[in-house]
Parts: structure tokens; sequence; C-alpha cells
């Protein structure tokens, strides 16, 4: 894959990259629709993306949909996968091409202020894949880009599931390293005061687990102070994708998770996109000096196997040097011109020479030798 537009924001008016990543069934393809309209009613519709490929029916016109470029139920029959597999075959398979979707959006970017892409039901396929992760890093690496992590309100009153929900999230953000926006969906059912609470008050949380007299409670409790300070990373809105509640806050927070991108997750993708260049920098310029270090062993000749090439004696270098002067001096009555190219030829050799094998390297090579020899000698009795 092209890697020209991950390293290279575009110029001039960003759109912010809204991910949309849940457990199975919290709503984020309903709330995807909610937003889409939201923003259509305020004349500033949305780019749409959709990465998953068992989603029978879109509620919402995807301007670039996975189903188009793969077909999960085909992949499933030619590979031989379960749904699981099925899944994560075809995002593989479709983040090949990401770098022509990237392009498609790229076209569209100083006409729109969002970015909206929905995901697959499956959370793990697209958050602990290599596929979900090249597609992340590529949109947070090009736009503002930030997690909305859609949780099931009715289904996370237990304490238990509250926090494993919780600690799921934690993990999420600790891999993205993206702002983060906990979006307690289906409020028409249950308000989410009561996770605010538990939240913001260590207390009270304390006090729901002690209802909880399963073996868990005593993990929970110390699970609990880690949370504590996840909690302080994070922005909390309750919406209803059924009803629209809550998308003015819901989008106060991505205009602030925003900000903080440019703040303080731009500078750190920026500094790694640098050092993975200077990286690739060194390792190019140790292969180069490997490539001219092999050139002056063989000098450009091929060195059969076996043969000890001249310089592995210890005095070929200074034998060398002086063939060479006496070369020079043979040659001082010839033409100028012709010793200024027997000079460049001749310099090139030296700035070889400059890095000659080691003591260690030329012993192990004479041992190996010995053993050629011997293993040579034992094939033909
Ligand atoms: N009452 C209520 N139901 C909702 C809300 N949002 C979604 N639902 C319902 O929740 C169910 C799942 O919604 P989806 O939008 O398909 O959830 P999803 O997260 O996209 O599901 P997968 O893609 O299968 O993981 C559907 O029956 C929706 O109607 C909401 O805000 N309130
Ligand atoms: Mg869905």
């Amino acid at each position: 894959m092209s890697t020209e537009n991950t390293s290279a924001a575009p110029e001039g008016k960003q759109p912010t990259t809204i991910l949309c990543i849940g457990m199975a069934g919290s709503g984020k393809t309903t709330l995807m629709q909610r937003l889409n309209a939201h923003l259509h009613s305020e004349k500033r519709p949305p780019y749409i993306l959709n990465l998953d490929p068992a989603v029978g029916n879109l509620p919402f016109t995807a301007n670039i949909d996975i189903r188009d470029t793969v077909n999960y139920k085909e992949v499933m029959k030619q590979y031989n996968l379960g749904p699981n597999g099925g899944i994560l075959t075809s995002l593989n398979l479709f983040t090949t091409k990401f770098d022509q979707v990237l392009g498609f959006v790229e076209k569209r970017a100083s006409s729109v202020d969002h970015i909206l892409v929905d995901t697959p039901g499956q959370i793990e396929i697209f958050t602990w894949s290599a596929s979900g992760a090249i597609i992340t890093d590529t949109l947070a690496a090009t736009y503002p880009t930030v997690v909305a992590y859609i949780i099931d309100t009715p289904r996370t009153t237990a304490p238990a599931t509250f926090m494993s929900n919780m600690l799921y999230a934690c993990s999420i953000l600790y891999k993205t390293k993206l702002p983060f926006i906990l979006v307690f969906n289906k409020t028409d059912v249950v308000s989410h005061q009561f996770a605010v609470d538990w939240m913001t008050d260590f207390e009270s949380f304390q006090q729901a687990l002690q209802q909880d007299t399963t073996y868990m409670s005593s993990l929970m409790n110390s699970m609990s102070l880690v949370l504590d300070e996840f909690y302080s990373h994070l922005k909390v809105v309750g919406v209803s994708a059924v009803t629209g509640e809550g998308m003015d806050e819901f989008f106060t927070a991505v205009d602030e998770a925003t900000e903080e991108y440019e703040k303080e997750y731009k500078p750190e993708i920026e500094r790694l996109i640098r050092e993975k260049q200077e990286k690739e920098e060194q390792h190019r310029q140790q292969q180069l000096s490997k490539l001219m270090n092999d050139m002056k062993v063989s000098k450009g000749s091929e060195v059969p196997l076996g043969q000890q090439p001249k310089r592995m004696e210890d005095e070929t270098w200074e034998e060398e040097d002086e063939e060479h002067q006496d070369e020079d001096e043979d040659e001082e009555g010839e033409e100028e011109e012709e010793d200024g190219s027997d000079e460049e030829e001749e310099n090139t050799l030296l700035s070889a020479s400059r890095f000659p094998p080691s003591a260690n390297q030329r012993q192990t090579d004479a041992k190996f030798k010995a053993w050629l020899t011997q293993a040579n000698q034992s094939s033909m009795e």
C-alpha cells in the first residue's frame, strides 16, 4: 500500500473523523443514521464510510461501503471461514485498497466538516486487528480523528457489566491513543446519570459494588481504582439514537476532542512519522555501506566460494596501497585528464576500504573456510 497519503495531511480545512466503535448491538449504525440526519438538518452533510461487511441493511447511504468491494458471504465460502473470520478477511481485503479510499475522501475533504465511520459489530475485529489499526492510524495521520465509544446504557446498569465495558473502553483508548468520547446510547430507555455518578464519585461506585457479593467484587474493587485515573481523560455524553436526544452535546464533545487532537495528538503523531522516516533513512544508509563493503571485497567481480578473498590476509591492505602508489608513480607522465578520472575511481574504493573486516570476523571466516575444506574432503572420500 502506498504511504503517500498517510504522511502528508491535505492542506486547508480539515474534517474531523468520528470512528464509531462499540459492542455488538450498542446502536452504532442507528447512531450513525441519527448523526447523519442531524448534520443534514444543519446543512453540513458528512462523508460516510461503512466498514461493516456483515450489515444487512444500512439506514443511510454511505459514500464508501465495504460491501461494494468485498462480498462477505462469498469470502466465507471461498476461504472456508466462519462469520468472524469472514468479517476479518473482508476487512483485510478492503484495507489493501485503503490508499484509494483515502484518495476519494481527500477529494471531498475540503467540503465536509465530518467523516463518519461505522465499524463491524464484532468490536475486536476492528480494534485488535492489523487492518483495523492500519485504517485507524492512516485516518488519524491524515485528519483530526476521535473515537466515539458507544455504550448500550440499559445493558450496563450492573456494576460488573459497567466495569467490563469501561475496561474495554480503556484498552481501546490506550491502543488508539486518540481523543475519546464515551457515548451512552439508548438514554430514552435508561438515563445515563447512574454512570456519570459512578464515574465522578468513587464512593458511589464502591457502594454499588458492595451490593455485589460475588467472588468478583474484590477484584472489581481494585480495578475501579485503576479506572478512576482513566475517567479523567474522557468526555461523557448521553444520547438516544432513536429520539435524537443529546446531539448538540455530542457535537460539542466532538469539537473539544478535535481541539485536543490538534494540541496533543497531532504533534505526537507527526513525531512518530518523523521517527519512522529517520529509521528508514538510517536503515538505507546501513544497507548502502554494507553494499560498498561487499564491492570492496569482490572488487566488482565474483568471489568463488572457498577461495579466500585477497584482503583477508592482514598485509593485503598495505600491499595493495603500495601497489597503487607504484602504479601512480608509473603513470605520472601521462595526460592530466586521464589522471583525474583515475583519482575519482581510486577515491570510491578508498572510501569503501575504510571498513575492513574486524579481527573477529576474519577468525570466523577462517574457521568457516577450514570447515568447508574438511566437508569437501569428506564428501570426496
Ligand atoms: N431504544 C433505543 N434503541 C436503540 C437505540 N439505538 C439503537 N437501538 C436499537 O438497538 C438495536 C441495535 O442497533 P444497531 O444500530 O444495529 O447496533 P449496532 O451497534 O450497529 O449493531 P452491530 O453492527 O450488529 O454491532 C436495534 O434494534 C436498534 O433499534 C436507542 O437510542 N434507543
Ligand atoms: Mg451496525
